[in-house]
């Protein structure tokens, strides 16, 4: 339909056309970012012949398109070049690992390397001569046995371990520990390193260090473990939940010897506790970036687009914005995300609108310079008023189930109304609402939900539209206010 604009992102990354899903291999190489992305050079839906596309930048912003890395052209990988995790050896060699779909469809592990490792755009790769280098070991289902991570190096007994996940036969999802001196033998070690009853296959297994605001390498906690008891440092477990299709996680420890990892809260336990993102985002992965020595993480932003729109765009999909991970050191019980530092040398103007009382049910229209991307950073603050008059009325708050943006309380929703069509300020004027509501939980204490609604987000009748939750932990400022802070891209 010629009438249609198919709107391409400003800076999430996206290929220049077709499907693409999983990040994978995210490394940092002679002064370049790698990004590697599950792709299908066919068309724009996924399919049983998916290769490794492939693109590189200097500021992880601005990327510059190559040919894709690896093809589905072995018996070992001809029903998809799966993804895999990238690990930088001490003398800079790169080895990647990555899931191949055989001629059989049974899931194993497959070996590449740089074709010119002097080539800082690793343009070619060649496959190892010998893959597959593991397959399903006795009780592991062959098609769930897939996503092998960065491996760590472990100075105990000089191997390289990594953790690949699976599912057993009571649907529990399990993370399985492997060794290996060379990249070619490996080892299974004995016992599983996690397992939560009832969560289904894990897909894409994380497994990294934080602790302060620096990121931290696997290889230097696991050695800092073994020398000094490692400190405050804990480890976050991260899954994508085939069963629905989410990325959790859960900081714990990682106990290398013991070949085990436990969570700080079992209640909050991987699969069951904690999300990155309560939006479409899935499949993701992290990296040690040593260039500013923080940890970086990607993930897969499916977009609520039907099939049949996909087709007529020729594209699907894109990847978040890259963001710092670091530990909420407030809290101890959960992780901070934030766009990289460099999405802030993409801003040109900026309009400082502060002072902005907004009385209960009205919208206020923020006059701005023309643009077609902004970057809004917003504070807010509660009438103290508002605050002593919220009572219990509140408790049970639920984003999905309030009303939305249009739901009325003492203290919400209020945020913002983005993407909207100025053209119509009618009723059915296309937005999407990015909201706070506070709430008394039971304990008498403020409860902040951070909401986004995209009920009214389009006009289009085949698209998925829902009112997301997030669990927000906000920290008071004091008794009187809460105080928040959030970027949109
Ligand atoms: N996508 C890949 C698999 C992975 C899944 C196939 C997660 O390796 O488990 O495209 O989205």
């Amino acid at each position: 339909n010629a009438m249609l604009q198919w709107q391409r992102t400003g800076f999430h990354f996206q290929p220049e056309k077709n499907w693409m899903n999983d990040p994978n291999g995210p490394v940092y190489y002679k002064g370049w970012y790698h990004l590697f992305y599950q792709y299908n050079p066919d068309g724009a839906i996924w399919g049983n012949k998916i290769a490794w596309g492939h693109a590189a930048s200097r500021d992880l912003l601005r990327w510059r398109h190559l040919p894709v890395a690896m093809s589905p052209d072995q018996w070992y990988d001809i029903n998809g070049v799966w993804s895999g995790s990238a690990t930088v050896l001490p003398d800079g060699r790169i080895v990647m690992l990555y899931t191949g779909s055989t001629n059989a469809s049974v899931q194993v592990q497959c070996l590449a390397f740089p074709t010119d490792p002097s080539d800082p755009l690793l343009i070619n790769w060649t496959k190892y001569e010998n893959n597959p280098v593991m397959y399903p070991p006795p009780g592991v289902g062959e098609k769930d046995f897939r996503d092998p991570t960065t491996a760590w190096f472990d100075g105990s007994d000089d191997t390289w371990r990594l953790v690949i996940g699976s599912k057993d036969d009571h649907h529990a999802g399990m993370v399985m520990t492997y060794k290996t001196k060379d990249f070619i033998d490996y080892e299974l070690v004995p016992g599983l390193l996690h397992r939560v009853p009832g969560t289904g296959m894990w897909e894409c297994i994380d497994l990294y260090p934080v602790g302060g605001l620096r990121g931290i390498d696997m290889t230097e906690a696991v050695a800092a473990a073994s020398n000094n008891g490692g400190g405050d440092v804990l480890h976050v477990m991260k899954e994508s939940s085939d069963d629905d299709r989410h990325d959790y996680y859960a900081l714990g420890r990682y106990d290398a010897a013991k070949n085990t990892w436990t969570p700080l809260d079992s209640d909050a336990d991987v699969g069951i506790g904690l999300r990155y993102d309560w939006g479409k985002f899935y499949a993701s992965k992290t990296f040690y970036d040593p260039s500013k020595k923080r940890r970086v993480l990607w993930g897969w932003v499916g977009e609520t687009d039907s099939e049949h729109a996909d087709v007529a765009k020729g594209w699907a999909s894109l990847q978040s914005i890259p963001r710092t991970v670091v530990l909420d050191t407030k809290t101890g019980s959960n992780l901070l995300q934030w766009p990289v530092e460099e999405v802030e040398t993409l801003r040109t103007n900026s309009t400082n609108l502060g002072g902005v009382t907004v009385e209960h049910g009205s919208v206020f229209p923020l006059s701005l310079h023309r643009a077609t991307q902004l970057d809004i950073e917003a504070s807010f603050r509660l009438d103290p008023l508002d605050v002593a008059a919220a009572k219990e009325a509140d408790v049970g708050y639920n984003c999905s189930t309030s009303g939305g943006t249009t739901g009325r309380g003492t203290l919400g929703p209020f945020g913002l109304l983005v993407l909207a069509d100025a053209r119509r300020h009618s009723g059915d004027m296309e937005r999407t609402g990015v909201y706070f509501y506070v709430a008394r939980g039971l304990d008498g204490g403020l409860r902040t939900h951070f909401c986004h609604d995209e009920t009214r987000s389009s006009h289009a009748n085949d698209i998925v539209k829902r009112v997301n939750v997030t669990r927000l932990v906000v920290h008071e400022m004091d008794s009187s206010y809460n105080q928040a802070y959030m970027t949109s891209l």
